[in-house]
């Protein structure tokens, strides 16, 4: 990390050395669960990612040993790498960062509490999962119904993230009381913003989960309404992709530029990017439900429009974040319209796989506009495009993001050391071509009409004869095997790093702050009016609330006035 290069925030001193201890110890309980979850999802990725190329393996004895189905498989590589990984990464990043922002003194028992809980419930709808007793997909649509113990785990794993919420918010609300006409300091702002989001987008799954599927899945309904259920999820299945991915924006607002040795550009048009999503991020959710009935078109198009919207602060932020590379690269001796980039620090892992996943993110946000229109929606949904698509999204905008960060976080929380940035940065530049390759190939299989979610391998001789796909069967199956190297050179440089020993203080390895050319000031009375109107998040938490009600109230009100009730399935 190289040194800052003028009045750069330093994260206030903890004196207590056990409390700061404790709270590192957490922060890296979340991180290494999270990744451990990511190990094991993502090696059942190239299984898929080969019967997309067309070669089933899942008649292997191994493979048959392990996995019931394809299904199984897809079921546990949904759930542990979009679910489970993200989650506890996220909770772990966006504890410790508004912690150390403020210098903030949280209640350690608590903190733990919700680790073990979150974890508790992890182990329960692991059960399910392994036994083949939950294979439902990471989406669980009813009627397709698991047992019990999926849903009541869920929910407790979902319930524990709502306790990170608490303990954060009530630690900024103790904040701003102790400090009167303070501005928030930026990254405990995009925290506190990304968490009340989260928050207000989790209740959909929250009410489909307890009020629907346990009663249900316990015996104690005779039914369920499946596009209710489906309505309920997507309320909080669309926002999930913010809470995937403004962890990361985090990290590419207000530590990249530090990285490359550079500054953040604004601190006020940041803030309004996190309040856009705090408002906007959760009334879209009907973009995934254009094909559904019962839904009016008012509706569908309303939730066309508010996506499209959703696509602004991203735009901000690309914009933003462009700058502030440029910003370093011509520190650096940089020139040229474009020339400038080649003096970005390309060989530091922790810098590129970063800024790798942006890039990877402009290809997959144009991809999100073409799915959000409701006239190209019917050539795309349900089709490999989909998959193509959030690759290089979660699987790579957020995975690569957070494999990024976790080079220094983990430095950082144990004093261990990175033990080779060489095959770290090989893993990342892998793991890069790897998804490119993937997502060029299952997009263009998408739009042959290769549908997602399909035992395809076992099935394309017959369905997909005349069908031209030999070579972006070929590039999907070529990209699983490209994503195995990468994970395992990546896994490799994490667990090595994880089993050596400590060699100095984590403190060495400082939070990577970076200068801002715009800063957001330290006091209201002075700060910009932007900066004052977007200060007051309990109220912006508020109105996204209010928002959110009257963008779902009316289309729940006629679901549940034509409730269809129906028993449950088990397909596999
Ligand atoms: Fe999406 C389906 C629309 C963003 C994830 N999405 C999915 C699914 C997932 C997912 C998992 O409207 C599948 C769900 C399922 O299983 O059925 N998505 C969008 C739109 C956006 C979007 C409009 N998606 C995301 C993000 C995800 C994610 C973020 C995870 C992290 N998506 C859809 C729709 C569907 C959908 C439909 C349903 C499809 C169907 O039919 O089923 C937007 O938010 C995207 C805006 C993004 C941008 C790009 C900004 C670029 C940035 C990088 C800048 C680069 C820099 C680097 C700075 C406008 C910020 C510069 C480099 C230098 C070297 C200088
Ligand atoms: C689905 C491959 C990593 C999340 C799929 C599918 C393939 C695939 C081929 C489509 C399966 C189908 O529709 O039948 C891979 C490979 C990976 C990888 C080769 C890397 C080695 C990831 C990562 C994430 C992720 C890192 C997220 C953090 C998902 C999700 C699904 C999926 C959520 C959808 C599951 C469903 O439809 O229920 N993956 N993947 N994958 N993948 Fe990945």
């Amino acid at each position: 990390i190289p040194a800052p290069s003028g009045a750069v925030r330093q994260a206030p001193p903890i004196t207590d050395a056990a409390y700061l201890a404790s709270l590192k110890r957490v922060t890296q309980y979340y991180v290494v669960t999270a990744f451990l979850a990511l190990f094991i999802g993502v090696m059942i990725g190239p299984l898929q990612a080969l019967n997309y190329g067309g070669i089933n393996l899942y008649d292997n004895p191994v493979v048959k040993a392990i996995l019931k189905s394809y299904y199984q498989g897809l079921s546990l590589h949904g759930v542990l790498n979009a679910l489970v990984f993200t989650q506890f990464f996220i909770s772990g990043w966006m504890l410790y960062l508004p912690v150390r922002d403020l210098g903030a003194r949280i209640n350690m028992r608590f903190a733990w509490f919700t680790y073990i809980l979150m974890t508790a419930g992890l182990l329960m709808a692991a059960v399910p999962l392994l036994t083949n007793r939950a294979t439902l997909l990471y989406t669980f649509y009813p009627p397709m119904q698991g047992d019990a113990l999926f849903y009541i785990g869920a929910a407790i794993m979902v319930g524990s993230s709502l306790l990170v919420v608490g303990q954060v918010v009530l630690m900024w609300w103790n904040w701003k009381r102790a400090n009167p006409g303070k501005v928030t300091p930026l990254v405990t702002f995009m925290s506190v913003a990304t968490w009340m989001m989260w928050s207000v987008a989790s209740l959909g799954i929250v009410i489909e989960v307890v009020g629907m599927l346990i009663p249900w899945s316990l015996g104690l309904y005779r039914g369920v309404d499946p596009l209710l259920s489906k309505t309920l999820f997507w309320w909080t299945g669309h926002a999930i992709v913010y809470f995937w991915v403004l962890p990361a924006y985090i990290s590419w607002y207000a530590f990249i530029p530090r990285h490359a040795g550079g500054r953040t550009v604004s601190e006020p048009i940041t803030r309004l990017v996190f309040v856009i999503f705090l408002l906007n991020s959760t009334p879209v959710g009907i973009h995934h439900q254009y094909a559904d009935p019962n839904i009016s078109n008012v509706w569908k198009t309303i939730h066309m429009f508010l996506t499209f919207m959703i696509a602004v602060p991203s735009l901000l932020t690309a914009f933003s974040v462009t700058a502030s590379l440029e910003d370093a690269a011509r520190a650096r001796g940089g020139r040229g319209l474009f020339g400038w980039t080649l003096k970005l620090p390309w060989g530091n892992a922790i810098f590129s796989a970063q800024v790798l996943a942006m890039i990877s993110f402009i290809l997959g946000g144009a991809g999100g506009i073409v799915n959000a229109s409701s006239s190209f929606s019917p050539v795309v949904h349900n089709t490999a495009w989909i998959p193509g698509h959030f690759h290089i999204t979660v699987g790579t905008a957020t995975t690569l993001s957070f494999m990024g960060i976790a080079l220094w976080l983990i430095p950082h929380l144990t004093g261990k050391r990175l033990p080779s940035m060489r095959v770290a940065s090989a893993a990342v530049w892998t793991w890069f071509v790897g998804m490119m390759v993937f997502a060029l190939g299952m997009h263009w299989q998408g739009l042959y009409g290769v549908t997602r979610r399909a035992q395809v391998s076992a099935t394309a001789q017959d369905v997909y004869r005349d069908m031209p796909i030999a070579i972006p069967t070929a590039l999907t199956a070529i990209s699983g095997i490209i994503l195995l190297v990468s994970a395992l050179l990546y896994f490799y440089v994490l667990f090595r790093m994880l089993l050596s020993k400590r060699v100095e203080n984590g403190e060495n390895t400082p939070i990577p702050y970076s200068e801002a050319i715009s800063p957001a000031g330290e006091n209201l009375a002075t700060a910009s009016p932007l900066v004052r109107a977007t200060e007051p998040l309990l109220a912006l938490w508020v109105l996204a609330l209010v928002l959110v009600l009257l963008m779902y109230g009316p289309v729940l009100a006629r679901l549940l006035s034509n409730l269809e009730l129906v028993p449950g399935w088990r397909l596999y």
